[in-house]
């Protein structure tokens, strides 16, 4: 049977049917429906782990305990995984395992422009990459036979437009992978204490990787034009296909270790070869390091943002653009804004009208960045808030507040509240506890009471937590109150130690609170002052009709925060 599936979903398909019995990740853009999709199989256990480290030891125990295993993350989910990423082949895998990395090119979604193909030759593993679903499907199979016939860990990267992009997809039946026992070899396994007998072991599996590489269908050429030769991969092989249908293409699959004789061979039949890849000058680097050099790449295809049919078509034509975003900039003067209703909004006033300098984190309460907020400060990556406000404290800022979201928190945030906790730093933490990984859609985490199975599970209690780790100042308070949210925020400041606040309300997308009903506000114009301060709580339920303010009865959920801020009182519910 063949449908039209999603990048995502096809490697979800192609792990089930390749006998996966175990899965764990993290979310985020783009990654996210391939573990959602593997969930929905009976045959996986799946599950939504802390952050992405933990996913991959997890991940590294079932293996090694002799079941196929996934683990799924975005590029900067590899950041955190990386202590595990980097060990792990020193070891070597028993049962096939293998690690999903999606990046993402243009940052639709994300924080930075990474190019995680570098990771996989810092880690000495070996590095598949699909141009299509259906090709995801099918090699993603491969990856895990890969992995089991030369017991390695193996890496599968796709990007935001193969991983959100449906394309036909020829179906599959599963086939159970047979368990293989674990043999306790502290030799193999202990690595800290062996990892000088395992190292060259290691270099000895890259050279038969190497030699795969060489015979491996996936890295294939198309003949063509005996004028025009192109190595490409991925995505940008689709916009070589287009713009350039009857040139001499080598599409690789295999992304690292690359097949050198074959690229030598190809090379060879050329004057100038184009090497059309996305992001960093991967594959030309390590061409160039095989002495190939009659070579053009990124000189002509930028390494900023996506690439796409044009830019390829212009650079082949030997016009490159220059990667840029500014366009896009320009076209997007409104700013995203945050839900009507966010428990999130009544923080970010209450810290505006407190002055106070905030260091933030990553989820949709980043937003709180920008205007009519102004109220977060620096944001670099997932756990940073905490850390970041201990630094500006020992730096003689007095008044530092972190701002952390419950999944970030429990993913990246708790051992710099520790820190804080043990160094006896006074850093204020508000914690905004909307019961969900909102950001990234809806995803259930260990505060949340269910798994990702839909079972119900114990939630953290964070009051206990937070005490346990040595907060003496803990409060929790409704977001939605803002004078109260205010002074919490100010009782926390004055606390000499580190401070807890607990900013609990449920993300109002969530089903439980959409199903509520909800009285809207409304403006009494005769009341108004037309003083715009109801206008500072950025809610896209408010806007300026004609001469007054009006609310949006369809998107008010009654949070009441205008009506807080008017000082006419002319907002009623
Ligand atoms: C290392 C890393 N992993 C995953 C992501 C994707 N991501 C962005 S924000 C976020 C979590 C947001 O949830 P939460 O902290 O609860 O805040 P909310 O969005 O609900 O306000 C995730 C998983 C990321 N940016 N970095």
């Amino acid at each position: 049977m063949t449908t039209l599936m999603s990048g995502n979903e096809a490697i979800a398909r192609g792990a089930w049917e390749a006998g996966v019995l175990f899965a764990a990740g993290y979310p985020g853009t783009p990654s996210t429906e391939v573990l959602e999709g593997i969930a929905r199989y009976d045959e996986v256990d799946a599950h939504w782990s802390t952050n992405e480290k933990v996913a991959f030891d997890e991940c590294v125990g079932a293996a090694l305990g002799g079941v196929r295993s996934l683990v799924t993350m975005k590029h900067v989910g590899l950041n955190v995984a990386a202590d595990p990423f980097m060990v792990f082949p020193y070891a070597g895998t028993n049962a096939g395992f293998v690690v999903l990395v999606a990046d993402d090119p243009g940052m639709y979604s994300s924080q930075n422009e990474q190019d995680s193909r570098y990771f996989a030759k810092m880690a000495k593993v070996p590095l598949l990459e699909p141009a299509d679903a259906a090709e995801a499907r099918a090699m993603i199979g491969l990856a895990f036979d890969l992995s089991e016939r030369y017991r390695t860990p193996v890496m599968f990267r796709t990007t935001t437009r193969l991983a959100h992009t449906r394309s036909p997809v020829e179906l599959g039946q599963r086939s159970e992978a047979p368990r293989t026992a674990f043999t306790r070899d502290v030799r193999q396994y202990a690595i800290p204490v062996f990892a000088r007998l395992r190292r060259p072991e290691l270099e000895a599996k890259l050279d038969e990787l190497r030699a795969f590489a060489e015979q491996f269908d996936g890295n294939r050429i198309e003949e063509g034009d005996p004028g025009l030769g192109i190595v490409t991969h991925g995505i940008p092989y689709q916009y070589v296909k287009e713009v350039a249908p009857r040139a001499t293409v080598f599409r690789l699959g295999m992304l690292y270790p690359l097949p050198e004789e074959r690229l030598r061979e190809f090379c060879a039949r050329f004057d100038t070869v184009y090497v059309v890849e996305e992001s960093e000058g991967f594959i030309q680097q390590e061409m160039a390091s095989f002495g190939i050099l009659n070579v053009t790449g990124k000189e002509r295809f930028t390494n900023i943002g996506e690439l796409s049919a044009d830019l390829v078509a212009s650079g082949l034509e030997g016009a490159p653009v220059p990667g840029d975003f500014s366009d896009e900039v320009a076209i997007l003067p409104r700013p995203p804004v945050l839900c009507p209703g966010c428990a999130h909004r009544g923080v970010f006033t209450a810290l505006r009208q407190l002055g106070a300098l905030v260091t933030g984190d990553i989820g949709c309460y980043t937003l709180g960045c920008l205007p009519p907020y102004n109220a977060i400060h620096t944001t670099f990556c997932m756990g940073a808030s905490i850390g970041n406000a201990t630094g500006f404290r020992r730096a003689g800022e007095e008044q530092v507040v972190a701002v952390i979201g419950d999944s970030t928190f429990l993913h990246g945030g708790l051992p710099s509240l520790a820190s804080a906790v043990y160094n006896q730093v006074a850093t204020t933490m508000v914690l905004l506890d909307n019961g969900t990984t909102g950001m990234t859609g809806h995803q259930e985490h260990p505060g949340t009471g269910h798994t990702l199975k839909g079972a119900p599970a114990p939630a953290v209690d964070y009051e206990q937590l937070i005490g346990a780790l040595g907060v003496r100042h803990v409060q929790v308070v409704d977001p939605w109150d803002l004078e109260a949210t205010k002074s919490a925020i100010e009782a926390g400041l004055a606390h000499p130690g580190p401070a807890v606040i607990i900013a609990r309300r449920h993300c109002q997308l969530l089903p439980v609170e959409k199903a509520k009903q909800h009285v809207p506000y409304r403006v009494i114009e005769e009341e108004c002052v037309l003083c715009e301060e109801c206008m500072e709580a950025g809610c896209p339920a408010l806007v300026w009709e004609g001469d007054y303010p009006t609310v949006r009865e369809w998107e008010c959920v009654g949070c009441s925060l205008c009506a807080q801020l008017c000082p006419a009182e002319a907002i009623v519910a």
